[in-house]
C-alpha cells in the first residue's frame, strides 16, 4: 500500500513543527511548500536528518512548486503572515486572503481529493475563503482552532484542580478570537462538570471566570511573551490530531471550524462547533443544547465571523 502523503502549505513555525510531528508519528511522506526559496528545502533536509536518530523513514521534501503536492491525502495550510504584538487577527485579513487564493488554486489544480485543514488566521474567515477558492466539498475543508482553544482551557483547568490533564475534558465553541465560547457546563474533570466542582468547593466562580478569560486571550498572551511571532507547538499538535482523525477514520468528536447549513441557526458560515471527523472528513456536525448565556455568546461570535466575511467580500469581489 502506498504511504499517505501529507502536504504542508507554509513552512514557517507551525509548518516545520507539523512536519516534525508528522514524521515522528509516521503519518506518511511529507511535502513542505513555501513561497520563500530555500526555507522549505532547508527544513526538509534538516527534518530528514532526524530520521536516522528517530528511526523514521518518511520521505520529506521541500518545494516552491504546487505540482509537488499532487494527490496529497491531507493538506495543512499555515501559509500567511503571523500576528505581531499589537496586531489583531483581523488586521491580517487583507494579506492572508490573497494567500488563500493562491493556495486554494494550487490545491484545486493538484490535490482536489485531499482533506484540507486550515490554520491561517483570521481562521474562520480564511477557512471559508480557502473552501471558496479551492472549490472542494465543504466536508473536506475544515479549520483548526477549537482543538487548540480547548487544549488551552484544559491546561488551565488541570492546573486549577491540580489533576492530570488526562482527567480534563473541555469544550470551546464559536469563532477563534476574543469571542470564542468556552462552555463551562460541558467541561469536566473525570466526568464531573465544572459547575458541580464549584458547588463542591473545589474552585470558585471567580476563578473559573478568570480561566475562561485567560483561554479567550490565550493566543495573545503567548504573542505578548514571544514578541516576534505567535504560538506554534500546540497549534501544530492540534492540527496533527485532526489529520490523524481523518487518516485513521477515528470518528473523533472535535471542536473545529466547520461549514454550517442551518445547525445552531447559522447558514453558510464556518464556525467552531463539535464535529465528527473520520474517513469522509467532517462526517457530522453535532448540535448540543446550549443555555441562554452560551447561545448569546455564540451569537456574538457568529456576528464577528459574519463581519469578517463582509470585509473579505469587500476586498475580493470574486467571493
Ligand atoms: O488556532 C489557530 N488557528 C492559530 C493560527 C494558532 C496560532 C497561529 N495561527 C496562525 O497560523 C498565524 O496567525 C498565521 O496566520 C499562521 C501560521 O503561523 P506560523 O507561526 O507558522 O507563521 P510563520 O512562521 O510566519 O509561517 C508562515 C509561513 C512563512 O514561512 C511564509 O513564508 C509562508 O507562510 N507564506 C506562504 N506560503 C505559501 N504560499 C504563500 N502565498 C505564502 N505567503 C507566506
Amino acid at each position: 500500500m502506498a504511504r499517505n502523503k501529507i502536504a504542508l502549505i507554509g513552512a514557517g513555525n507551525i509548518g516545520g513543527t507539523l512536519a516534525h510531528l508528522a514524521a515522528l508519528k509516521g503519518l506518511g511522506d511529507i511535502v513542505l511548500f513555501d513561497v520563500v526559496e530555500g526555507v522549505p528545502q532547508g527544513k526538509a533536509l534538516d527534518l530528514s536528518q532526524c530520521g536516522p536518530v528517530e528511526g523514521f523513514d518518511a520521505k520529506i521534501t521541500g518545494t516552491n512548486d504546487y505540482a509537488d503536492i499532487k494527490d496529497a491525502d491531507v493538506i495543512i495550510v499555515t501559509a500567511g503572515v503571523a500576528r505581531k504584538p499589537g496586531m489583531s487577527r483581523d488586521d491580517l485579513l487583507g494579506i492572508n486572503l490573497k494567500v488563500m487564493k493562491a493556495v486554494g488554486e494550487g490545491i484545486k489544480a493538484n490535490a482536489p481529493n485531499a482533506f484540507v485543514i486550515c490554520i491561517t488566521n483570521p481562521l474562520d474567515a480564511m477557512v471559508w475563503a480557502l473552501r471558496e477558492f479551492s472549490g472542494l466539498p465543504h466536508n473536506k475543508v475544515v479549520g483548526m482552532a477549537g482543538v487548540l482553544d480547548s487544549a488551552r482551557f484544559s491546561h488551565f483547568l488541570a492546573e486549577e484542580f491540580q489533576v492530570s490533564v488526562k482527567e480534563v475534558n473541555s469544550f470551546v465553541l464559536g469563532g477563534h478570537g476574543d469571542t470564542m465560547v468556552p462552555v463551562v457546563e460541558y467541561s469536566t474533570v473525570a466526568g464531573i462538570p465544572i459547575p458541580d466542582l464549584i458547588k463542591m468547593g473545589r474552585s470558585t466562580q471567580e476563578r473559573i471566570d478568570a480561566i475562561v478569560q485567560r483561554t479567550r486571550s490565550g493566543g495573545g498572551e503567548i504573542v505578548g511573551l514571544l514578541k516576534t511571532g505567535s504560538a506554534f507547538y500546540a497549534p501544530a499538535t492540534s492540527g496533527i490530531a485532526m489529520a490523524e482523525a481523518y487518516l485513521y477514520d477515528q470518528k473523533r468528536l472535535l471542536p473545529c471550524a466547520a461549514h454550517l447549513t442551518g445547525q445552531y441557526g447559522v447558514d453558510n458560515l464556518y464556525v467552531g462547533v463539535p464535529v465528527i471527523i473520520g474517513k469522509d472528513g467532517v462526517e457530522q456536525v453535532v448540535e448540543i443544547e446550549l443555555d441562554a448565556a452560551a447561545k448569546a455568546n455564540l451569537q456574538v461570535s457568529v456576528d464577528a465571523v459574519k463581519e469578517l466575511l463582509v470585509a473579505c467580500k469587500g476586498i475580493d469581489n470574486s467571493l
